[in-house]
């Protein structure tokens, strides 16, 4: 992930703060069907750049912004080399990988799941969650169970290289949950499609060398996403403890409630994380989009990066931050 960051920072000049990044043939000629009906709109957290790729073609094509964050969402979950999402995401301190995520749509529904085994594809399982269940959330081995009664296939999600970080950690086996040390590409996603309907999701495996059963954010409803579709959409990445304390997404959307700009939402939701200390220097990122299709993108210090797909093209921002 630095590496592809890096890469577009030589490529196209560090300090611009947004860099244009080339559009597949598929999407290019999707991009003109897409003119014909403006207010498509995806804002994903981190350079996911194949993630949005696979959500724009979703919305391009008239479908849903929840089959659009569904899709964006699988392809992180899918890829070992991103280690802080699905397969390939590092493991707790006992080695295990363990997930968590959630979805929310259009009509105020939502579904989680957390602390998953052996599930690759879990933000389809939180939607499952929210679709064939009366429930909100389920959790470990009761989510484990219906992800088979679903038949979502049993799989190891710990790769090679997964293992060796684990094993590198050991040495010291130090357990300080300080996000921004780590590399962090957890996926938050917001799509508006061409109905001009809201949706979000959010898949993490979670800090790296978490303590057995915790669970951060990002399948926590209101914390680590909130939508809803008369006002806005957020959701954020960093030091999920931070998010939990704070209600980070759904305080964002009642600040865009109150007619606040998704920026300054953003940025006010960050200002609201400085009093806590007890962390160390942590960092948290937070980004949204409204009902009227706007942005914003905030963070709590240097290094955050957002992605955005507007009519078809694919553009990279280095987020505004807190403390310089
Ligand atoms: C968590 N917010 O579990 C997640 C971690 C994260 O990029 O965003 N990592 O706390």
């Amino acid at each position: 992930m630095n590496t592809r960051r890096d890469f577009f920072q030589k490529l196209l000049g560090a300090g611009l703060g947004m860099y244009s990044l080339q559009i597949p043939e598929t999407l290019r000629l999707l991009q003109s069907e897409s003119l014909k009906s403006p207010g498509r709109k995806i804002i994903a957290t981190w350079n996911n750049q194949k993630a949005v790729e696979a959500a724009w073609k979703v919305l391009s094509q008239n479908g849903s912004a929840l089959d659009a964050v569904e899709a964006g969402a699988r392809v992180p979950e899918a890829d070992p080399e991103d280690t802080s999402v699905g397969y390939g995401g590092f493991p707790d301190r006992d080695g295990e990988v363990t997930l968590d995520a959630c979805i929310m749509d259009h009509l105020g529904r939502s579904g989680s799941v957390m602390f998953v085994r052996n599930i690759k594809h879990v933000v389809s399982l939180a939607r499952r969650v929210m679709e064939k269940t009366p429930h909100v959330y389920l959790a470990g081995e009761g989510a484990e169970r219906f992800a088979e009664s679903e038949g979502f296939p049993k799989e190891n999600l710990l790769t090679e290289k997964a293992r060796k970080a684990w094993e590198e950690w050991l040495i010291k086996a130090e357990y300080k949950p300080k996000i921004n040390a780590e590399r962090h590409d957890t996926i938050g996603i917001l799509a508006q499609d061409h109905l001009k309907n809201l949706s979000g999701a959010c898949t993490t495996s979670g800090m790296a060398f978490k303590m057995k059963g915790r669970v951060g954010d990002s399948p926590i409803i209101g914390s680590g996403l909130f939508v809803d579709n008369e006002v806005g959409a957020a959701t954020g990445t960093g030091l999920g403890e931070a998010v939990n304390r704070k209600v980070g997404a759904f305080s964002i959307v009642e600040m865009i409630r109150q007619g606040m700009h998704p920026q300054k939402a953003c940025r006010k939701a960050i200002e609201r994380l400085c009093s806590i200390q007890d962390y160390g220097e942590f960092q948290v990122g937070y980004i949204a989009l409204d009902h009227k299709g706007q942005i914003g993108a905030y963070s709590l210090r240097k290094g955050f990066q957002y992605i955005v797909v507007e009519e078809g093209k694919i553009k990279l921002f280095d987020s505004d931050y807190h403390f310089h």
